[in-house]
This record gives structure tokens, sequence and C-alpha cells, in this order.
């Protein structure tokens, strides 16, 4: 196993941290007050070629691999943990539209991704169909030229801000061959989204409830085969769970750095904490949480990079990672006393923010039964 990075990873990484530092850090306190991140970071962002990471060049993407997307994922999620999720997302949506798209679907829509000129939004989650997206409700209908959907969908990130979004809905019988996949493009007649929600952290990213009503998309919105959605959501989730992972270390890491510091700086009894055997243990156990995560998380983007099948590796990177990662700023939090639990210091923030990356694109529990089942079968 070798996944020591190559040169264009090192270049993106670099690129990345740089930006994450000079440009993300010192606004993602005004991004979470705020609610909202400003439109020409995101701009700025895929100038840099951070929307499109693992996207081939004709449509405009960067084309350096899984192990510098995961690399990156971790630098902007260290500076603003919002804008981390929004660039996962966004990538996820390119690479799936580039692997299972039609040429005239990839020309028309993965462009206008990579440059910033919209996100991409993943529609899968139902207000009843979230760890079971089989059970979904939502419905497509063939009427002449056009199909017909009706539905809801739920937990939709950024898809206020997103004119290319990928939905499912059910176009044959209640099993998993019964689903599909469609690119939804642009603002449709019958399309609308009434809200975000009301979130504890990421709160710089909306997370959007979308309502179909007779909307009628054309013929060739078809992505993918007749009655292939599943698989696709399944085969994007796999590749999503490597970014969110990657995610969270990236918050850990900016945790555990403040820790450092602030244990270095904070006196009491008449010496830094830092001298403590306390809070010595906890940077200790925190960095090596960290650098464990970081292996499964780099072999599990190694394997995908080499085209060999990663789902089970996935999953073992984003539970354990995303668990690490919590365990991390939790004691990040206990580090800086009752400062932690103030909006004063970001650990605050880390806390909240990390928190969801054990519940989406599968919760913990959901990664156990990907394993399992690879295990057991
Ligand atoms: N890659 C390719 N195909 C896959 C796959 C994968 N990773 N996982 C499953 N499939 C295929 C199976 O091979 C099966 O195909 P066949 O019917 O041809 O044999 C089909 O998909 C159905 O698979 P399965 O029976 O395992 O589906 P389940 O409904 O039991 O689902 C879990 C299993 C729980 C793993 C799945 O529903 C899941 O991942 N849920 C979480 C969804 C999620 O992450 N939601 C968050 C959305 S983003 S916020």
């Amino acid at each position: 196993m070798d996944f020591g990075l190559d040169e264009t990873s090192r270049l993106v990484r670099e690129t990345a941290e740089a930006f994450s530092k000079r440009r993300l850090a010192p606004i993602a306190k005004s991004i979470d007050e705020d609610g909202a991140i400003p439109g020409e970071v995101l701009k700025e962002l895929a100038d840099l070629g951070l929307m499109g990471v693992n996207v081939p060049e004709e449509y405009g993407g960067a084309a350096a691999g899984v192990l510098a997307y995961s690399q990156a994922m971790m630098q902007i999620a260290g500076g603003c943990a919002s804008t981390a999720v929004t660039m996962a997302v966004t990538n996820m949506v390119g690479e799936v539209i580039a692997a299972f798209g039609t040429d005239a679907q990839k020309a028309r829509t993965i462009p206008r991704l990579t440059s910033g000129e919209t996100l991409g939004a993943f529609a899968l989650s139902e207000v009843d169909a979230g760890s079971d997206p089989g059970g979904m409700r939502t419905t497509a209908v063939r009427d002449g030229d056009e199909w017909v959907l009706n539905g809801t969908k739920q937990w939709i990130s950024h898809a206020d801000g997103s004119e290319v979004m990928i939905v499912w809905a059910r176009t044959g019988d209640t099993s998993s061959k019964g689903l599909s996949c469609f690119l939804l493009e642009g603002r449709p007649p019958g399309l609308s989204i009434p809200g975000h929600e009301d979130k504890m952290g990421l709160r710089g990213s909306h997370t959007c409830s979308l309502v179909f009503e007779d909307m009628r998309l054309p013929s060739d919105a078809l992505f993918g085969e007749l009655g292939g959605g599943f698989k696709i959501a399944m085969m994007a989730l796999d590749g999503g769970r490597i970014g969110i992972a990657s995610q969270s270390i990236g918050i850990g890491r900016a945790a555990q750095a403040a820790a450092v510091a602030y244990s270095k700086d904070r006196k009491q009894f008449g010496e830094a904490i830092a001298a403590f055997q306390a809070i010595q243990w906890m940077i200790a156990d925190n960095e090596t949480d960290l650098a464990a995560a970081e292996v499964l998380v780099g072999r599990a983007a190694w394997l995908k990079e080499k085209g060999e099948r990663f789902s089970q590796e996935a999953s073992m990177a984003k539970v354990y990672a995303t668990e690490a990662a919590w365990r991390v700023c939790n004691r990040a939090v206990q580090v800086h006393g009752g400062y932690g639990y103030t909006r004063e210091f970001a650990v605050e923030r880390h806390l909240r923010d990390v928190r969801v990356t054990q519940i989406y694109e599968g919760t913990s529990e959901v990664q156990r039964i990907v394993i399992s089942r690879a295990l057991l079968k």
C-alpha cells in the first residue's frame, strides 16, 4: 500500500491550504453567524479548480485524482466546514455526472459546476426515506416527450444555490430497481424550495427541502439507465463518504491546533496547562485519533483512485474518521475549559460543525451495515 502524494496532489493540497488560511479561516465565524457563504468565496474556490478536483479537464475539472481531492477537502474544512460541505457535494455531483451522464449532459452541466457558475445538489433523501432511500415516494411518470415528477425531497444541501441537481424518483415497482435518476437543470415550473433548516452546525450551508408539483423535465433529463438510480446513488455515496471523512479530519485538525495553542498559552496553578498530564494525554489522544483516521481515509481514496472496489473501505474510513473527529473536537473544548463553551473560541463551532458528519451521507450505523454485510455475506 503506497498512497504517497504525487506532485499534482501536493500542489492541490498547498493551494487549498493557502486559500483556507488566507480567505476562509478569517471569515468562518461570520459565515456561521450570518448563515451564508459569500458568493465570491465559492467563485474563488472554483477558480482554483476546487469545485472539480477529480473531474476531467475537458469539463473544466482539475483531473487531480481522489487523493488530491481528499487532501483539499481536509484543508478547506479546517478553514470553514460550511464551505467544505458545499465543495464536497458539488464535487460529488460533477464526478457522478462525468461517470454516468451522456456526452450532451456532461457538456451542458459539468462546466457550470467547475466554473462556479452554480452549485451541484444531490436530491436523494425524503422525509420518510433517509437511511433507506429505497423507500422513497417521489414519482416520475412518462408523459409523451416529458417526465412528470411529484413528491418532496428533504435534507438537500444548498439546493437553493443549485441549478444542476441529480434527483431520484420512482419510475417502476417498489424494489430498488424501480428507482431512476434525473438531471434537474435550472428552475422548471412546478419546482419550489420552501426554505431551509435551522441547524446546530454548518450554518453557512443551507439544508433545503424541495417540492415537485407536476414538474416537467424533458426526456433527455433521464440520467443513467431507467431503473438504474439506486446503484448510481450507492456508488456516488461510496465516493461521497471519502469526502465527508476528509471533511471531519479537517475540522478535527483545526480543533487540535487550537487546543495545542491554547494549552501553551493558558496558565493555571502558576504554569501553562500544557504542563499538566491530563492535558498532555488529551492532546496525544487527539493526534492518534487523527493520524489513524488519515490512514483509513488515505487507503479508501487510494483504492478508488486505482479503480478498485472501495465501498467497505470508504465506510470504514467514514465511521472511524467522523467518530474520531467528534472525540477530538470534544477534547479540544475540554482543553479550553469554560472558554471552549463560548462563541469567542472556534472550538465551539468545530464541535457543532463536526457532529453532522456522523449523520449525513450515511449515518455511522449505515456504515456499520455496509462493513458487516461485506464481511458476513
Ligand atoms: N455500489 C454498487 N451497487 C450497490 C452498492 C454499492 N456500493 N450498494 C448496493 N448496491 C446494489 C446491490 O448490489 C443491489 O443490487 P442487485 O439488486 O442487483 O443485487 C442493490 O444495490 C440493492 O442493494 P441492497 O439490497 O444492499 O440495498 P439496501 O436497501 O439493503 O441498502 C444500505 C443498503 C443501507 C447500505 C443503503 O440503503 C444505504 O447506503 N443507505 C444510506 C443512504 C445514505 O447514505 N443517505 C444519505 C444521503 S446523503 S445526506
